[in-house]
């Protein structure tokens, strides 16, 4: 090639040569542009190569052109390269910019279960009035949960069909009400006694709707000078309201209980129809929420307790009756079943 031919094709490699880089629209383009330009094809290479064919004088100064072309060239590179990489930066800053504005994720909390709930709010009503919380041996002896409440031998509570008995001896059980837990609060204290005992109890019964062979109860036991049944039927009234509503009223129907003499069932004014008559109460009007009476003299002679001076009355509830009208749950066995769709039901449920 002659010095002119060469000389033209060193001005295309640069115009060439920097149109090319110029038109480069991403880092892969601008990979391609650097083959294409300084590459061993590229113009630049073509006059390099052909600078051995010239003399001395021409080779020095087509050299020094070539050279200058190469610095620009690489320089545009360089100034693109840098346009993008600064590009794709604050592309990658919006792409993971984080508003730490954004209310975030709330997390789901758990919450009680809707029987503890009942059975807090039970014992809540009852320490706003003056009662202390015990609690006891659910393992419990005989003496206690049968013979000091005054069972005589005969009775169906005791069999083997209705009571968990552990070992042979028939002295140990599973407890089949709190009532123990306030034989011993009376055993190791002297009157006044108030006092609230919620517990697991065991009885061998049949699961069904409104059965369970687990429960929990609630029982409580007021022991003073001159209790009377006005004290216990005003008492119980007053917690009848509290968790059922304000104006209810309440009747006592008489009952039998061997550890309490008189004994009453207590029922509330239905909640829903206020005594007309609906499914929840099932047409009666009242709903029967517990069991009462006065101590029976027995017992208070069992803790040798003077019953010349000491009167009592005590009452017992199931939780899980109380907490299936409480929220209109058909079924008492949903309460152990744990499905999170029946739990979630009562979040946030006072
Ligand atoms: C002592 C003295 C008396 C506790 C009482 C009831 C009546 C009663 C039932 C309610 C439903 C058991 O869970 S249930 O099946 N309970 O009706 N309980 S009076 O009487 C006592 C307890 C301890 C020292």
């Amino acid at each position: 090639m002659s010095i002119s031919e060469l000389s033209s094709l060193l001005k295309e490699a640069e115009t060439g040569g920097l149109a090319a880089i110029a038109a480069a629209r991403d880092q892969a383009g601008l990979g391609r542009a650097r083959a294409a330009v300084l590459g061993r094809k590229a113009p630049l290479a073509r006059v390099r190569s052909a600078l051995s064919d010239l003399d001395e004088e021409q080779r020095r100064e087509l050299g020094r052109r070539a050279n200058e072309v190469r610095t620009r060239l690489e320089g545009a590179l360089e100034q693109r390269e840098r346009a993008f990489r600064a590009a794709e930066e604050s592309n990658r800053w919006q792409r993971e910019r984080l508003d730490v504005t954004l209310p975030g994720d709330e997390p789901r909390l758990g919450g009680l279960h809707p029987l503890t709930k009942t059975i807090w709010e039970i014992v809540d009503i009852f320490s706003g009035l003056g009662y202390r919380v015990a609690d006891g041996p659910e393992v419990e002896l005989t003496s206690y949960n049968f013979d000091a409440l005054n069972f005589d031998a005969q009775h169906p509570s005791r069999s083997e069909q209705e009571t968990y008995y552990i070992g042979e001896t028939g002295e140990v059980l599973l407890r089949t009400h709190t009532s123990p837990v306030q034989m011993r609060v009376m055993e190791s204290s002297e009157p006044p006694v108030y006092v609230v005992c919620p517990g697991r109890t065991y009885r061998r019964d049949v699961l069904d709707p409104t059965h369970l062979n687990s429960f929990a109860q609630i029982e409580g036991l007021a022991v003073d000078e001159g209790i009377t049944m006005a004290d216990l039927k005003g008492t119980l009234q007053a917690f009848a309201r509290e968790l059922f509503g304000r104006d209810l009223d309440i009747r006592l129907r008489p009952h039998f209980f061997p550890f309490t003499e008189p004994s009453a069932e207590m029922d509330v004014l239905c909640f829903v129809c206020r005594g007309s008559g609906c499914r929840v109460c099932k047409q009666e009007g009242w709903i029967e929420i517990l069991g009462c009476g006065m101590v029976n003299v027995p017992l208070l002679e069992w803790a040798g307790y003077d019953i010349e001076r000491y009167t009592g009355f005590a009452f017992g509830l199931g939780a899980e009756r109380v907490a299936a009208l409480a929220h209109g749950v058909p079924d008492i066995r949903y309460f152990y079943e744990n499905d999170l769709r029946f739990l979630r039901a009562f979040e946030g449920v006072a």
